[in-house]
């Protein structure tokens, strides 16, 4: 269900392109260090296995800690934990960020979610309607998407404000219906680079733009401030309905 560039590098220095990237803690580009932070070109941790828990669902969870590189462009220290949940049409991220030092810090985070879709152009976004948006490719901010279903047949990279905890991608592989539920993220970010955008990426095919969709849900707008020794936490989970 999630889409992989077949030019996607794996060379720690950018971003994969495709699957689910972790932006943090910082969403964009970044003055003081890589952008969409450093979360996403870091080794994680595994802190456990995949494994089968009493209700049948397989659980991981990785984990990344501060360490001298982290520090090096942003000086504080916090752990990530992410929890993996897979069940047969179902699959959650859960985001613990804990703020393990003695100073305040802020940070924006995002799950960059690339979905596979068989025509871009036939999938709707569902669940916008209403919500304030800043499109990106025009700097404009939109007051209320009047769209009830979302289609793209353009370049989009619009970035969603307080948007409800349901949304709904149509049009996925076989026919598939998406339903992304999210919690304490309020945020969401809808981007496809197009014709020129593929162009201008070394690591995404020319002719890849119609076959993926980044619906992405995050902390984006405004920052979260983490007092030493609180934890924030937020998560996705994904689930297939498949057609009749
Ligand atoms: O989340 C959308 C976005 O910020 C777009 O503006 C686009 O640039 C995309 O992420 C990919 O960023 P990347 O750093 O992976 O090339």
């Amino acid at each position: 269900m999630l889409f992989l560039s077949k030019n996607a590098l794996f060379d720690n220095k950018k971003g994969i392109r495709g699957g689910i990237p972790i932006v943090f803690p910082h969403f964009g580009p970044w003055p003081i260090g890589p952008q969409h932070g450093f979360a996403r070109i870091q080794m994680w941790e595994v802190e456990q296995l995949p494994s089968v828990d009493v209700s049948g669902n397989v659980v991981a969870i990785i984990a990344l800690v501060d360490n001298a590189e982290t520090r090096k462009i942003w000086d504080f220290k916090f752990k990530l934990r992410m929890t993996l949940t897979l069940l047969k049409c179902c699959f959650s991220m859960d985001l613990h960020v804990t703020n393990t030092g003695d100073a305040e810090f802020n940070f924006t985070t995002l799950i960059h979610t690339y979905f596979r879709l068989p025509d871009v152009t036939k999938s709707r976004v569902l669940g916008l309607t209403g919500c304030k948006y800043f499109d990106k490719t025009t700097g404009q901010d939109i007051q209320s998407e009047t769209r009830e279903q979302l289609s793209v047949d353009r370049n989009i990279d619009n970035i969603y404000a307080n948007v409800p905890d349901e949304l709904t991608l149509t049009g996925g592989p076989a026919g598939r219906t998406i339903k992304i539920t999210k919690k304490g993220f309020p945020d969401t970010v809808v981007w496809n680079p197009w014709v020129d955008g593929a162009q201008k990426m070394a690591d995404f095919g020319d002719d890849e733009y119609p076959l993926m969709l980044c619906v992405e849900v995050g902390h984006v707008v405004k920052k979260v401030s983490l007092a030493p020794a609180q934890e924030f936490h937020a998560s996705q989970t994904l689930q297939i309905q498949c057609p009749e």
